[in-house]
């Protein structure tokens, strides 16, 4: 960062303040990980000089030779990873990956689509009203039975039967349990419909197989590749062969320009890290600890949504505490720990403020710790929700998270 602090002070200055900030907390926001120095440096490289509108070896610009092979390599890695026929590694982030696969197969303002409801689990770009996709498709969101807190498949095949969708979504952002594919697809089938998973949080599960994988199962998996599967922030979207061209199409030129091509030489690295033995160790280790940690949390009566979890993930239920998920998040802020107030079945607050906080272990993983950390994670978080108004706890449980802390690298071992 030598020539960041001399030409721009301001800013090599509050990344240093970020960098202080991750090394001393606990970072457990679900959707979040640590990346190898490997793709650190890819990602900072001078591959971002580049235009490489186009697709190796059909580019519009002259001199795309090593893009090309920057571009092929984090393809063919992406297929073999989760066993593909075709991958597209351009998309900017998620949404876009989802994006891409609607403007696929629907007609705006004439298709139906059917998805998880964000407050139950899903996500914004699966036909949230606020979003581009409730706006542009007419959407009927199932969730789960608010009983078990589980996807009820039988009721998400009643709703499809009666609104015969052009698409059905699956895979959530907040969601502890394992998700049933190959039933989505059946539905899907049974009406006509397209299925598209989208495995953001648990693609690195699923390419580590950890959880069951969509690719092969269900018409078009998109994802991240910042979260469990821990690269750079970005997109993908894995098909069979015969919707490859219609997809790559979506794209580019549908509606992006220009591939970052510094992030999809960054997500080349972080395929080829995942391609290895040990990726399996940690991803197995992630849900280890989440378990571990929701064992914790769970004994001192937190109530668990679905009671644990499958995941990488937990959703804590604060309803029956009297507190609101935004407290929470602020109180736990103070102590270094960081997690993300959430919604939860049968929610009755607004986003903003929350009944529920997600918690997730993949950054706390790669950064080496297992289950007797988590163990005394979840100690650290029920002493502070014990009493949020109990400074001195606060202050107490901050010292104790900074010395944990302190004894973890903040870069993965480039594996
Ligand atoms: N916003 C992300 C999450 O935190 O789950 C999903 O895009």
């Amino acid at each position: 960062m030598s020539y960041l602090a001399t030409a721009d002070p301001e800013i090599a200055e509050l990344i240093e303040c970020e960098r202080l900030r991750q090394v001393n907390g606990l970072e457990l926001i679900a959707s979040e990980n640590l990346v190898s120095k490997a793709v650190l440096e890819a990602m900072g490289s001078i591959m971002t000089n580049k235009y490489a509108e186009g697709y190796p070896g059909k580019r519009y610009y002259g001199g795309c030779e090593f893009h090309d092979k920057v571009e092929n390599l984090a393809r063919d890695r992406l297929k073999q990873l989760f066993n593909a026929e075709h991958a597209n590694v351009q998309p900017h982030s998620g949404t876009q990956a989802n994006m891409a696969v609607y403007f696929s197969v629907m007609e705006c303002g004439k298709d139906r689509m059917m998805s998880m409801s964000l407050t139950q689990g899903g996500h914004l770009s699966h036909g949230s009203p606020v979003s581009f996709s409730g706006k542009m498709y007419e959407v009927s969101q199932y969730g789960v039975d608010l009983k078990t807190e589980l996807i009820d498949y039988g009721a998400v095949e009643e709703m499809a039967k009666k609104v015969k969708p052009k698409v059905i979504v699956c895979g959530a952002s907040a969601y502890p349990r394992e998700i049933d594919f190959k039933a989505f697809q059946e539905i899907a089938d049974s009406v006509g419909a397209y299925c598209m998973a989208d495995i953001a949080h648990i693609a690195g599960l699923c390419a580590a197989g950890v959880h069951p994988s969509p690719v092969n199962v269900v018409n078009f998996t998109t994802s991240t590749t910042h979260k469990t599967l821990r690269g750079p922030r970005g997109g993908v979207i894995m098909c069979n062969e015969e919707y490859g061209a219609m997809i790559d199409k979506a794209i580019f030129p549908g509606m992006q320009g220009g591939p970052l091509m510094h992030t999809i030489a960054g997500k080349a690295v972080c395929f080829k890290e995942a391609l290895q033995p040990s990726f399996k160790d940690y991803s197995r280790q992630v849900v280890k600890n989440a378990q571990a940690l929701a064992e914790t949390l769970d004994e001192a009566d937190l109530r668990l949504v679905s009671g644990g979890t499958d995941n990488h993930l937990i959703l804590i239920d604060l309803s029956n505490r009297g507190l609101t998920g935004l407290e929470a998040e602020v109180a736990l802020g103070k102590a270094g720990i960081t997690v993300n107030k959430n919604t939860i079945p049968n929610e009755n607050r607004s986003p903003f403020v929350t009944s529920g906080l997600r918690i997730g272990t993949p950054a706390v993983t790669s950064r080496g710790m297992k289950e007797d950390e988590m163990h005394q994670i979840g100690e650290y978080i029920i002493r502070v929700l014990k009493d949020i108004q109990d400074e001195a706890t606060i202050k107490t449980v901050k010292d104790e998270v900074t010395a944990l802390a302190s004894r973890y690298t903040l870069y993965p071992e480039s594996l």
